[in-house]
């Protein structure tokens, strides 16, 4: 395939203003017509060609007005539509394709799931339907009618309000959906099938009563409850946070078991991947359920952040997904601890982000080149996106990112725009600059925020120095200094943040310093007493933030510190200074040490009562094995590693046993479950404080782990028991995969949480076990949920036996990855990507690695998808 350029960006030479299909399912010969209202577009020279995108469709007939094209009047391949001449003013083109819904494998298009027909456009499946200006920027107002066999699909969805319905002959039945909000064709959506249904309703703030409906699997109604509720949560939160209505009569979600995102926020007609919609406390764990909210508020969120204001161009991709992850952010925030929700937050952007920013697939936020867009929904796009607009926020102040946010719904409702019309919406509602911010966009690479302090005592004055630098990237080997505010606090002796009399050398507006030079020096003068700087509070930038605190600093801030966030960074920068510290003794075959500061620092904050459980859940957790990897960076020995991380939870374990085992008896949960945050994070404190006290050996705990797997009456804790079990390979560790497989046998979902644990065991037979378990009958290669559970799992979530020395985990998932790719590319792709760190590790396992990626590239064909993630990893 062939890059698309940013700067090669022209508008469309025709407008599809309406398009109505008519689509006639049968489950392989699928007929559509689609009606659309074309006109030239000013610029356009008369009777230019009018070319529509394709995929895979075989074209019946072609009409203009009404007559159908003599043959050398169009020409038409699988993929591509050439209307030679059109007319010179505004023509209906009437074109019908037919297509095979069932040997749609790879989930794009219109496709079969569990023998229910739906789809799924977003970026470029609309033209697997029928041919179209398969592009964001080409809004039109949609009719669909849907006819199909009333027994074989007795609901029949499409966007917008149901205008009509009624039964055909020959047991047929149609119904006609209109979307009075003009949109682009990666928002089509229809449905049709077998479905159950909950329903409720929502009144909005002028008054307007909406109808909501969850449609799921029949029998799986009672595990939507959630799913509706957070809806409503979210469709109040709009309105009172952002003053965002909902616009439509009706909001239907779908439950679908094959799907290869997570979800699509199709207009008013939501497709979800089911495991973001069920959920019961039998089967759910509190992870799931918080991600089920979180999901459901960000698909509905896109109603305005995407579908009423959409993209110009794929490029523009984050102006949607990064704001509306951060604005889903806000949301599960509201709802719960805002500094646990932070820190979640910034744990998965560090792992996922951070990862991909430090090896060969980093991109900017908005990329300016593709070969293929589908690799470009990424951490970088989503959750560093999102960062960006936390920055905005922190910049301009929360009433002038609101101003802002108001500006560009006033502005820019119903149209397609970009990162610059945002921005500029912004700066004009503020009468700010954001020229530099805008490098933030234009920029890959985490940039390194390196700090020093000088404290004068006589002076009575704090000099703090910064030096921004940012790694080369891909196709970027040097970059301008950007705008990094740093929220920050000076930390006295007493835990209180001092005040300071005057600032010169920065601008500090109310908490936050802004760093906007390569090297920006800042003087507080007026400080009485020796402060530890407390910086970055909250995460204020994606940036690596190095130096400039002792390990006595760190653990007095991890004490102390006023800002949640940083207490919990502080005790994860002593541990990964521990941690690489034994990362090397374990390489060396050296004994890996330890710290009795630490251990006293971890024990303070697991007995600390007065901290919320939830926090301290997060606080005692180790940084993960591949969050330590990319702190070493280089020649990473991912053995050592795991031998360092495994001594210091055995170490912790043994020397805070006493209070473990209190909190252990002390959190026991009596009442019914209940999903709430603060129920949820006494259940994770619990769940440490068993895992360590199992980390340290012994009889007694093992039977502790065992009895609190058999006696859980929810899912958190019965899944947190086994996977102890098995991450600590007890001997009751086999007796509880039997029972939870027998237990949940017939619950695909549930199942998945079985590979995922086998799939992430640290031991030397998980790979044979892998191999083993892709011939379990619940196993399919053609559903993604079961591919990521298993296959996903072992590539991204168990880095020893991914890069087993002898290179096996490696040619394994090359192997699966050329597999999936003959069915579902995106889904391949998404799993070669578990590459990304290859350059990073010892040389042997590096030779191994680029040894497996050689061999994926050798390979002919391969899709497109694979094609540029194989390259990109081996440029
Ligand atoms: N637009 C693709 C799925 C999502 O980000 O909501
Ligand atoms: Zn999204």
């Amino acid at each position: 395939a062939s890059a698309v350029r940013l700067a090669d960006y022209r508008p469309p030479e025709y407008r599809i203003d309406t398009i109505t299909l008519t689509i006639a399912l049968d489950p392989t010969e699928t007929r559509v017509s689609a009606e659309m209202a074309i006109r030239r577009n000013s610029g356009t020279p008369r009777n230019a060609p009018l070319r529509l995108d394709g995929d895979e469709l075989s074209l019946q007939s072609v009409k203009v007005d009404g007559k159908r094209l003599s043959e050398d009047a169009y020409h038409a391949t699988p993929d591509l539509l050439t209307i030679t001449a059109p007319p010179d003013g505004a023509f209906t083109l009437t074109v019908e394709t037919l297509i095979d819904p069932t040997a749609n494998t790879q989930l794009m298009g219109l496709y079969r799931s569990s023998g229910n027909y739906c789809t799924q456009c977003e970026a470029e499946g609309f033209r697997r339907i029928t041919y179209f200006l398969d592009r964001p920027d080409v809004l039109a107002v949609y009719t669909t009618r849907i006819e199909a066999k009333k027994d074989d699909a007795p609901i029949l969805l499409a966007n917008g309000n149901l205008t009509d319905s009624g039964d055909l002959p020959d047991g047929r039945h149609y119904a006609v959906w209109n979307d009075p909000f003009p949109k682009p064709s990666y928002l089509f959506a229809m449905v049709a099938g077998s479905l159950g249904v909950v329903e409720d309703t929502f009144t909005t703030q002028s008054g307007r009563k909406v109808d909501l409906k969850i449609y799921v699997e029949p029998g799986k109604e009672p595990r939507c409850a959630y799913a509706m509720d957070a809806l409503k949560r979210s469709m109040a939160w709009d309105e009172e946070a952002f003053g965002r209505e909902y616009d439509l009569d009706i909001f239907m979600i779908v439950a679908v078991s094959d799907f290869n995102m997570g979800a699509m926020e199709n207009k008013g007609l939501n497709v979800f991947n089911d495991r973001y919609i069920l959920a019961d406390p039998q089967t759910a764990t509190d992870q799931d359920y918080a991600n089920i909210e979180a999901v459901i508020a960000h698909e509905y969120f896109h109603n305005w952040t995407g579908n009423r204001i959409t993209c110009r161009d794929w490029f523009q991709l984050c102006l949607k997904e990064g704001l509306t992850v951060f604005r889903d952010q806000e949301f599960s925030s509201d709802q719960r601890s805002r500094a646990v929700k932070r820190i979640s937050d910034v744990r998965l952007l560090k792992s996922h982000q951070f990862a991909e920013d430090a090896g060969p697939l980093a991109h900017p936020v908005r990329p300016n080149t593709y070969k293929e867009i589908n690799n470009f929904y990424t951490a970088t796009v989503y959750e560093k996106g999102a960062e960006l607009i936390r920055m905005l926020k922190t910049v301009l102040g929360p009433e002038g990112f609101r101003a802002g946010m108001d500006r560009y719904f006033e502005r820019h409702d119903g149209q397609a725009v970009t990162v610059e019309d945002f921005l500029a919406a912004f700066a004009d509602a503020t009468g700010t600059d954001l020229s530099q911010f805008m490098l933030w966009y234009e920029q890959a690479g985490t940039p390194a925020l390196a700090v020093t302090s000088a404290f004068d005592a006589a002076g009575e004055k704090l000099t703090l120095t910064f030096e921004q630098s940012c790694p080369p990237t891909p196709g970027q080997p040097v970059k301008k200094p950007m705008h990094i505010p740093v929220r920050f606090g000076l930390v006295g002796p007493d835990g209180q943040d001092l005040s300071y009399a005057a600032v010169s050398g920065a601008t500090v507006s109310g908490d936050t310093i802004h760093v906007v030079d390569e090297r920006h020096k800042v003087t507080f003068s007026g400080v009485k007493a020796l402060p530890v700087p407390s910086l970055l509070r909250g995460f204020s930038a994606p940036v690596k933030l190095v130096g400039g605190l002792t390990a006595a600093d760190l653990t007095f801030l991890a004490g102390h510190d006023g800002d949640p966030f940083n207490r919990w960074q502080a005790i994860q920068n002593l541990a990964m200074g521990l941690l690489t510290e034994a990362t090397a003794a374990a390489h060396a075959g050296k004994p890996t040490p330890t710290d009795d500061a630490f251990l006293e620092a971890m024990g303070a904050i697991a007995g600390d009562d007065g901290l919320d459980p939830a926090f301290r859940a997060l606080a005692l957790q180790l940084p993960g094995e591949t969050d330590i990897a990319r702190d070493i960076g280089e020649d990473v020995d991912p053995d050592a590693v795991a031998t360092a991380r495994t001594a210091l939870r055995a170490a912790i374990g043994t020397a805070l046993g006493d209070t473990f085992g209190a909190l252990y008896d002390g959190l026991a949960d009596s009442g019914p479950y209940s999903p709430d945050a603060a129920a949820a994070g006494r259940r994770a404190l619990r769940n440490v404080a068993l895992d360590y006290l199992l980390a340290a050996g012994g009889a007694a705990a093992e039977a502790r782990t065992r009895d609190h797997y058999l006696a859980a009456d929810n899912m958190t804790d019965r899944l947190a028991a086994m996977t102890s079990l098995v991450n600590a390979s007890a001997p009751a560790a086999a007796e509880a995969l039997a029972d939870f497989h027998d237990r949940f046998a017939g619950d695909p979902l549930v199942i998945d949480k079985w590979f995922a644990v086998q799939a992430a065991a640290p031991f030397a037979e998980t790979l044979s076990k892998v191999e083993e378990l892709t011939g379990h009958p619940a196993f399919s290669w053609s559903n993604p949920n079961r591919v990521r559970s298993l296959i996903g799992v072992f590539a991204t979530g168990n880095p020893t036996q991914f890069n087993r020395a002898d290179g096996a985990g490696f040619e394994f998932v090359a192997e699966a990855v050329l597999r999936l790719d003959r069915s579902n590319p995106q889904v391949a792709a998404r799993l070669l990507s578990a590459f990304r760190s290859w350059r990073a590790l010892e040389p042997e396992r590096r030779e191994r690695a680029e040894a497996a990626l050689r061999q994926v590239a050798a390979t002919t064909p391969l899709s497109a998808d694979v094609q540029d993630i194989v390259s990109r990893s081996l440029d």
